[in-house]
Order: C-alpha cells, then structure tokens, then sequence
C-alpha cells in the first residue's frame, strides 16, 4: 500500500473514531447486584475497577457515601466500524449507608446538573466548541435477585428520578433464580411499577403510528421486563466456542445464551436498536421538562416540586407546565408594562407643567417689555392681563377671564419683588 492509501485510510478512520454516537448509561443499585461485573460484559473489558474494599475490615465500616464517577470509551459494535463513544457512570455504594436520602439527592443532582450545562450552553452567544453533552440517556436500575417484587427504596428511587432520566429496571446476578422465581419476580416487579405509577422506559410504541416490526420489537422487548441479567468476566468454553459464561460445579450459565438471561436482549436495544430513541426522549421530553420548570421557577421564584422531592406527577405533563410557564411569563410582563405607563403618564404631566411653567414666564416677560415700552412700568395700568389670565397663570393674579380696566392695579403683579422674579426667570432662560 502506498503511503498516500495508508494516511488516506487512517484519515478515514480517524473520522470514523469522531462520528462514534456518543450514548451515557448509568448504572445504579444495592451494592452486590452485578452492575460492575455488567458493564465490564457489556463494554468486553475492564472499564470500571472491581468492588470496592467491601471485604476489608479496616475500612468496611466507613460510610462511603455515593461517588459518581463518569468513564467514557470506544465501543467497536460491528464489522463494519459502527462506533458508540460510550460513557459509563456508576454509582457505587449505593444503598450501603443507612441514610440513603443523600444518595438519591446526589444523583439527582448530578442528573440535573448535566441539564443545567446544556441550558447555559444554550443560552450562550457564543457557543463553546469544545463543550461535550454528558446527559445520561438511561439507567439501568438493579434490582436484587430476591424473587420477590420490589423494596421500598427501589420505589422511591425509581420514582425520584424517572422524572429526570429513562429508568430501565433490571434483575441483577438473575442466575441466582430458578426459571420459575425468575418468571415470578419478573411479573410481580411489573405490578410493583404499574401500582406506583413509576414511569419507567417501557419501549413505547403507538399501533397506529408505527410499522408492524417496530411494534412487535417493542412489544418483545417491554415483556422482558425487567431484563434478567447475568454478567461475567470469564471465558469458558462451550462445544469448542469461547463464550462468556459462569461456571458451576452443576453447569454453565452462558451470558449471551438467551435461555439463560436477557444480556443480548438488553445489549442491542441499548446500543442498537433504542439508542436513538433514548437519546430523544431525553432530550425532546426530560431535558424539554426540566428547562420548563427551571425557568418557570425563576419566573415565579418558587422552588419546583421534584427539586423539592415532592410528588412529581405534575411535572410529569409537559403540557401543562408549559402553558403554566407561559402564563406566568404573561403575568410578570403585564405588570410591567403597567409600571411603564404609569412612569409614563408621570413624566408626561412633569413636561407638561414645565412647559406651562415657560409659557407664563413668557407672557409675564412679553408683558414687561411692553410695558417698560410704555413707561408705565409699576402703574399697572394698560396692562391687558392678556395670554396671562387665559392660561391660568397666578404669576399674573388674574383670574381667567378677567381683563382688568384701566385703572386696575393688577394683585401681585406691582410689586418689586414679583418683578425681580419674572426678571430672574427671564435671565435664566
Ligand atoms: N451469580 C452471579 N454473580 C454475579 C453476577 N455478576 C456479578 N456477580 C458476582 O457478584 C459480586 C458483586 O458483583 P459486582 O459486579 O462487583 O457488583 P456491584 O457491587 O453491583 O458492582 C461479585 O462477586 C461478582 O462476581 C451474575 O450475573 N451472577
Ligand atoms: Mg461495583
């Protein structure tokens, strides 16, 4: 190959290597349930360090809290180079204190936070070329193998931050289960979701709208649900295929055998096939919500529902809070536009009584002139009181309409220090 083919090629791969679809998967549950050994399955290598010292007694007792820790790597899916630049962020320790409101508060923070980074890039004028979108688009939520439906705590999870990004529930370590506890847990997990409305990622499909094969993997996959998962690091070999697999005095549990779990299941819906539709529904909907009420709350400077971990069924409709911001938006700008009229109105009266200030100083200035034509300055008499009294003036002392005869000394006009007034105000102008 000629050194011209050899740059071209790589200058080809390097953009391959740039176009990889970027996806962030969370993953989140009790300690023990398999989300390191999974992702490590999932990604074909050690991406993220064994289990933490859990085994150690000097450190065992020491409340560790939550650490969220993002790691990104390049996936090669296919033959063909199909690239996935996948983010992984794992929430160790979960469920390990006895206070677990703090871990919830520091995912949802660190969900939100995300959010707030697109919303500041967006406002920006001038965007940062080098700004990365790190929005989780799923959560694998573990469940653990009890056979059982759910605990409370992965209600409350669940619910918390199903608001803020698609929550896929899966049984962690589900080689721990018969096929029949496995089919029962499956079943009453999904009542668990229905009865608390939890809104997790169901694969969502409309009869109507989609076309027959969409529908029937849709439909495929939400019967899975929750994905039994079974993760390993070791190769074993199977009828001479080298497979991941779990070894047993009794047997083989082979990952990607789907009589085994729902590892090839949950694989390509999340790399494959559900990737786009994931990455949409977080940005289009979750992200879509979480920006309405953002800034519907510093509209009305009252912290939202779910930052206050209330109930978030009404947040949920991105209708109403929509209308809701809208409405409020309204409101404020009503208010003040009423607070400029009245500043308007103000400062048109405040021009309005300087102007009839000049005109009086005017005529009362006019006034003395012809007066002081005359000679008759401080006779008071000949004086018209004319333009004076018709504009109201009190400078003059007429009442409107009055013209005063020849005689007349007109009231407050005579004397000197009415004069040295109307002088001063004429030297002024
Ligand atoms: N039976 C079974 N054990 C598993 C599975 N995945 C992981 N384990 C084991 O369970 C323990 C905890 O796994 P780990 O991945 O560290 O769980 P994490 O704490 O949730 O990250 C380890 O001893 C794993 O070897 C599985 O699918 N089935
Ligand atoms: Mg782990």
């Amino acid at each position: 190959m000629s050194s011209m083919s050899t740059s071209a090629l790589r200058l080809r791969k390097k953009k391959n290597v740039k176009k990889g679809i970027q996806f962030c998967l969370m993953v989140c549950g009790a300690s023990g349930t398999g989300r390191t050994t999974f992702v490590n399955t999932l990604c074909n290598r050690s991406v993220l360090s064994p289990h933490p010292n859990l085994d150690d007694p000097s450190v065992a007792h020491l409340e560790e809290g939550i650490k969220i820790k993002p790691q990104t790597i390049e996936l090669e899916l296919d033959e063909e180079g199909t690239r996935v630049s996948l983010t992984v962020v794992d929430t160790p320790g979960f469920g390990d204190n006895v206070d677990n409101e703090a871990c919830f508060g520091e995912i949802l923070t660190y969900l939100e936070r995300l959010y707030d980074d697109i919303l500041a890039e967006e406002s920006r004028i001038k965007r940062n070329p080098r700004f990365r979108d790190n929005r989780v688009h799923v959560l694998l939520y573990f469940v653990q193998p009890t056979g059982h439906g759910l605990r409370e705590l992965d209600i409350e999870l669940m619910r918390r931050l199903s608001p803020r990004v698609n929550v896929i529930p899966v049984i962690g370590k589900a080689d721990s289960l018969t096929p029949l506890e496995l089919a029962e847990s499956k079943k009453l997990i999904m009542e668990d979701i229905e009865h608390y409305r939890i809104p997790v990622y169901n694969f969502p499909y409309d009869i109507e709208e989609d076309d027959e094969d969409t529908v029937e993997e849709n439909a495929e996959l939400r019967g899975l649900m929750p994905f039994a998962i079974v993760g390993s690091e070791e190769w074993v070999e199977v009828e001479g295929r080298r497979v991941r697999a779990r070894q047993y005095p009794w047997g083989i549990v082979e990952v990607e055998n789907p009589r085994h779990s729902d590892f090839l299941a949950i694989r390509s819906a999340l790399l494959h096939s559900h990737l786009a539709d994931l990455k949409e529904i977080t940005h289009d909907f979750l992200y879509e919500n979480y920006r309405t009420e953002k800034l519907s709350k510093s509209v009305s400077g009252e912290p939202s529902a779910s930052m206050s971990g209330m109930d978030t069924s009404e947040s949920l409709d991105p209708q109403s809070l929509a209308s809701q911001s809208v409405r409020l938006k309204e409101e404020q700008l009503k208010r003040e536009e009423e607070k400029l009229r009245e500043i308007e109105i103000k400062v048109q009266r405040e021009i309005e009584g300087k102007r009839q200030e000049l005109l009086a100083r005017e005529s009362q200035l006019k006034e003395l002139e012809s007066r002081m034509g005359r000679g008759d300055y401080g006779q008071g008499s000949g004086v018209s009181g004319q333009g004076v009294g018709d504009r109201g003036m009190s400078a003059g002392g007429y009442a409107e309409g009055i013209t005063p005869g020849p005689n007349a000394v007109p009231g407050g006009f005579g004397g000197e220090e009415d004069d040295d007034d109307v002088l001063g105000g004429g030297e002024r102008r």
